[in-house]
This record gives structure tokens, sequence and C-alpha cells, in this order.
């Protein structure tokens, strides 16, 4: 099949390039390289060497062949990106796109009125543009979109894959049962960027009732993990690994900080939990939702997720996987939680679609850990050197941080009075 991706630079992005590339099909793709640019700006950098663009296009092309292409170097934003978008999908002609190229970073996105703004302008117009581009340029062509199981929150019940299940029911008092059937399950995310998801979600569903797209939604749980076999042990084919508070995320960054010696850094009581999946099941996820596509007009969510963890279990493993590499006794550390989150809460994802089509989820983390940990242990220096960007600093609610301060001041300074 023709595969298109958006985002063919990111961790997800090139990692997909490469498998799919692994399993015959053709790749193109487009980035504007803006994760690069804000990791670093970020005060970061790829705890695994990121090569360049064309050194890494360069070893693409030379094991999978030259078929492959185009790879354009545009935002899906910007103001020529209708037109640049749409030239390029016609002349790519693909049977899917995969859409990967948002900013997805929660922290990122919550750091400041001017970061929600350029989040909800990239993500939510980049996507609106890609609807628009692949309606002129392809409109046959399946759309597998990346959503996120932070869409949902933390709802007090099982949470289906995207919609009710057909024999739903709610009971409204004094007027009896109604069908739920065909509703879109309700979202309730917990950041700026978790919302651009749940936008893009309106938007790819009303594309698919009134243009007749074919699209699957994919709530992602968080990804984690080096490398997948496609990459085999050429460095140029590497994927970036990011670990500072912006653009890491907890497993990744639990192992980059274990390699350090950093104290692992558990947010509240740790009692929070989320759904994980390695890098090789979300590859292999997405490869089986590129092959068997929605219908025309169908609007198909999965969840995709292995399975899910308390960030203290999280926390728990890495510290044993340390002790495992001989890094001695890795501390966990407490912080306050610099986000607004349910401390403990109900969490039952559902997790079928991808089972029936024959996803197998992985079930060893110990051995994950084991290996992230021996990846990541010949960069030590390099995470060593940018250990300033690992402790948290972005808060959900500043102004209410402000205040607590201020009265914690002011009690600070009645006792000493
Ligand atoms: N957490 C810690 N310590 C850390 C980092 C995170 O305790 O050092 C906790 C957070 O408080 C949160 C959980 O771990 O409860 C997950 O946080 P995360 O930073 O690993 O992931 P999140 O912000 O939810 O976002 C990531 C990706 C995002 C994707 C999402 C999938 O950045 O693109 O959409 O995972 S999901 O979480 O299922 O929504």
């Amino acid at each position: 099949m023709r595969v298109f991706i958006a985002g063919v630079d990111g961790y997800l992005g090139w990692s997909l390039a490469c498998h799919l590339a692994q399993h015959g099909h053709i790749v193109g793709g487009v980035d504007d390289f803006s994760r690069r640019d804000r990791v670093q700006e970020c005060g970061s950098t790829s705890a695994i060497p990121l090569p360049t663009w064309p050194t890494r296009l360069g070893a693409f092309l030379s094991k999978w062949g030259d078929d492959h292409g185009p790879f354009e170097m545009f935002g899906l934003h910007g103001n020529r990106a209708p037109e640049l978008l749409t030239a390029t999908l016609g002349r790519f002609q693909p049977d899917a796109v995969v859409h990967l190229g948002e900013m997805p970073s929660a922290p990122w996105s919550m750091k400041s009125w001017e970061n929600a703004r350029l989040t909800m302008d990239g993500n939510v117009m980049g996507s609106l543009n890609l609807l628009f581009a692949m309606r002129e340029a392809c409109p046959d062509a399946h759309l597998v979109k990346l959503g996120t199981m932070g869409e949902y929150g933390t709802p007090d019940c099982p949470i289906p894959e995207g919609y009710f299940p057909d024999d739903a029911e709610m009971r409204l008092p004094g007027s009896g049962m109604f069908s739920l059937a065909g509703m879109a399950f309700p979202r309730k995310a917990g950041s700026w960027y978790h919302w651009t998801k749940v936008h893009d979600t309106g938007n790819v569903m009303f594309a698919c009732r009134t243009w007749g797209l074919a699209a699957t939604d994919i709530m992602q749980g968080v990804v984690y993990g080096t490398r997948i076999d496609a990459m085999g042990d050429d460095p140029r084919l590497a994927t970036r690994f990011d670990f500072d508070e912006c653009f890491g995320t907890a497993i990744n960054r639990f192992c980059a900080q274990a390699v350090i010696g950093h104290p692992l850094t558990v947010y509240g009581s740790g009692k929070q939990t989320r759904a994980f999946l390695p890098l090789r099941d979300s590859m292999r996820c997405l490869q089986l939702a590129i092959e068997n596509p929605a219908e025309k007009g169908e609007h198909r969510v999965f969840n995709q997720f292995a399975r899910p963890w308390s960030v203290q279990e999280l926390a728990n493993a890495t510290q044993a996987a340390g002790q495992h590499a001989g890094l001695g006794n890795v501390p966990i550390q407490h912080y306050d939680n610099p986000r607004h989150e349910a401390a403990e809460h109900f969490y039952q994802p559902v997790c079928e679609k991808l089972k029936g089509l024959g996803y197998e989820p992985s079930d060893d983390l110990p051995a994950d850990l084991d290996a992230i940990i021996a990846d990541l242990l010949p960069h030590r220096d390099r995470i060593e050197a940018h250990r300033a960007a690992i402790a948290p600093q972005t808060q959900w609610n500043p102004k209410a941080v402000e205040v607590l301060e201020h009265e914690m001041e002011d009690g600070l300074s009645e006792v000493a009075d």
C-alpha cells in the first residue's frame, strides 16, 4: 500500500516509516522539524543521537529503495499548507494517510497563553487542512488519525472505543430510559493539548459523516521504548528519545532518570493510572489499522494500548530494572503534582477492536525496561548534560500555586512575628 505519514520525522512517525517500509509498503511524508526545535528550546535533546534528516533519509532509501517519497518539509498549519498539502497528496496518491503531525506534549501546551494558542492553532488547524487536502487530492484514501486515550480523561465507568455500545441506555429521572446507541462517548481531556485531540475527533467525525471520508481515530496510550526491529543496529535509522519535562513521557523519562541517578519523578501519590504500550506494539497496531481500512463514511475508533499501569507501579518497576542493570538503588521522589488530575480513580478502558484484527499486547515490562536502559547507558553523558530539563516546572494552574505560596509565606511570617 502507499502510505503518507504527516509528522514523518517524529518519534512515532520515523518509526512507522521504517516499520511500513520493512513490511513492503511504499512511504511518503511531510514534517516541519518543529519537534526538534521545541525540544531544543526546552533546553534538552534526544537521549539517543538523532541523525540529520538527509542522513536518516539516505539510510532509509539505501535500505528500502528509491521508490519511497516524496518527503516534503513544511508545516500542516502554515499559510501555504493548503496548496502544498494538496499538491503533495495529489502526486503521491496514498491509499492511507497517517496523521502523526501534531504537537504532542501536555506540559508544553500548559506553559503559557502563547503555547496554548500555538498548540490549538497547529494541531486543530493542521488537522483541518489535512482533511480538506484529502478531500481535494485523495478522497478515497483512508485517514488514520492519532488521537489519545487522554481524550476520555478518567471517568467512573469503563471506557468504550469512541462510541457507546449499542445496548447502552441513559436513565433520565421522571422520563424513563433512552438509547445511547451511536452516540460519541463523552470526552474530558486534561490539558490544552489533549483538548486539541478532542476537537480533531469532532472534525474527523464530521468529515466522515459529511464527505464520506473513511477514518480510523486511534486513542493511543503512552508509548515507551527506544527502537523497533526494522531499525536494526543502524544509528542512522534510530528514532528520537525524549526525557525532558515536556516531551519525555512517564516510562521513558523514568529510564533516563535511572541511568543518571536522578530520583524518579513521581507526580503526586503516583496512584494515577494510564494506559501504556511499547513502541513496537504501537507500530503493529498502526499497521493493522492501515491494512484493514475503515469503510467510506465510517468514523472508526480504536483504543490502542497494551495495559494500564499506575505511575507508582512504573516507578517501582524502573527502580528494579535499575538495580538489575547495576545502577544501584535509584531513589523515587514524590513531587507535588504540577498537573490537575485525579489522584486516585477508576480506570477500565476497553481494547477489543485491535485484538479482533490480530493484535497481541506485549506483556513483559521488566524486559522492555532492561532493553531501554541498555540502549540509554551509552548516552549517559548526553542525558546528564541536560539534567536541568528533567524536573517538572510547568504548573497546570500557576495562579493557584502563587496564592498557595503567598499563603504559606504569610503563615511563615506570622510564625516569625
Ligand atoms: N507523570 C509522572 N511523572 C513524570 C511524568 C508523568 O508522575 O515524570 C505522570 C503524569 O502525572 C500522568 C502520567 O504520568 O499522570 C502520564 O503522563 P505522561 O507525561 O507520560 O503522558 P501524557 O502527558 O498523558 O501524554 C503522553 C503523550 C501524549 C499522548 C498521551 C497518551 O505526550 O502525546 O497523547 O501520553 S495518554 O496519556 O493516554 O493520554
